[in-house]
């Protein structure tokens, strides 16, 4: 209690904040993590599905992997961790920033600012012209699915979920299974000039945004930042987990809201950070009012 004071009076005095997210946020919305025993990469190695190379190698199990995603997004609804985020970000306007690691839309749809969130690993409803002499870009892009063929993949894993909700009686961790070999002339393809589309998010390897770095690293560097919100993210991918220490290192407090956190943290051992274990859910409503 002492410490949700200390954090909501610090919170007010707050000129300049940032809030960065991770897929922790849309458990709860029903949404897997990417690490851990319920995350996405449990059974299917990352290395085959989110590299530039796998989808070189097998462009069509890459495509039911994103279908698959793209569906259990859109049948996903923000909560109201994200919603405790929006109205933060909307309260502050200029002097605040929600970097997300998450594709899912979620924090877009729960009514946040456009100016100022960042979706550094891009989106599952962007869609990009692999052909490095074509632009192409499609944002928002929600159809779903995107070909005939990647109906399939998505009826065949609905239909066996509930099968197993049914006899389990209880929620289970959502896990892809692909159910067949695809060609590339069953994937989505250029409308300006009929090369395969991949999904616009940003896969390991790859380049985030240069425009989007640069619009982080002087919100960043141009004035002190008073507070980050660490929310529901293992803080294992570069360049993310830098600006929490970048910003801790010019004298900016940090607080934490995770299921998993460190008792050190919990203590109130570790300076200048705060520890709010739970679902982010119900944490961040409670703790950003
Ligand atoms: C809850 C909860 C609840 C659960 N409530 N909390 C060696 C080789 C090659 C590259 C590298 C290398 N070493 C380092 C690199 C760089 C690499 C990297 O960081 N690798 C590390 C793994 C070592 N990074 C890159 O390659 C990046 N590009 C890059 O660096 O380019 C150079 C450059 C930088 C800057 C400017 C210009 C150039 C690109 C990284 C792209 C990451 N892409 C992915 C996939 C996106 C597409 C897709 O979705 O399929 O992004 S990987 C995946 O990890 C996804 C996530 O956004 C990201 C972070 O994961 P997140 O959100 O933290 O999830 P989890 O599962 O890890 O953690 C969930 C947390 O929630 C846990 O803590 C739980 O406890 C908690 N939780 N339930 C609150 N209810
Ligand atoms: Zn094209």
């Amino acid at each position: 209690m002492k410490a949700l004071l200390e954090f909501q009076d610090h919170l007010q005095k707050s000129r300049r904040i940032v809030a960065l997210v991770g897929a922790g946020l849309s458990v709860s919305s029903g949404l897997p993590t990417y690490r851990g025993t319920q995350g996405l990469w449990k059974n299917f190695n990352m290395i085959d599905l989110a590299t530039p190379d796998a989808f070189y190698i097998d462009p069509g199990l890459v495509w039911q992997f994103y279908s698959w995603r793209r569906f259990n997004a859109l049948k996903a609804k923000p909560n109201k961790g994200h919603q405790a985020v929006s109205q933060l970000a909307q309260i502050k306007g200029n002097d605040y920033i929600t970097i997300t690691q998450n594709v899912d839309g979620l924090q877009s749809r729960s009514g946040h600012p456009k100016h100022n969130l960042y979706e550094i690993h891009g989106s599952l409803f962007e869609l990009k012209c692999t052909s490095f002499t074509c632009n192409y870009t499609d944002r928002d892009n929600f159809t779903n699915p995107l070909t005939p063929a990647l109906a399939d993949t998505e009826y065949e894993y609905d239909s066996k979920r509930k099968r197993r909700d049914l006899d389990t009686d209880q929620s289970i961790s959502p896990q892809f299974r692909p159910v067949k070999e695809l060609a590339e002339l069953d994937l989505p393809s250029c409308p300006a000039c009929n090369e395969l589309l991949r999904p616009g998010v940003v896969w390991f390897g790859e380049s985030l945004l240069l425009l989007v770095i640069d619009q982080i690293d002087n919100f960043i560097e141009e004035d002190h930042v008073d507070l980050v919100l660490v929310i529901g993210t293992s803080g294992t991918v570069y360049p993310a987990n830098s600006y929490v220490d970048r910003i801790k290192l010019k004298g900016g407090k940090v607080a934490v809201f995770n299921t998993d956190i460190d008792q050190d943290v919990l203590e109130g051992k570790v300076s200048n950070t705060w520890g709010f274990k739970g679902d982010a859910a119900e944490t961040l409503p409670l703790a950003l009012k």
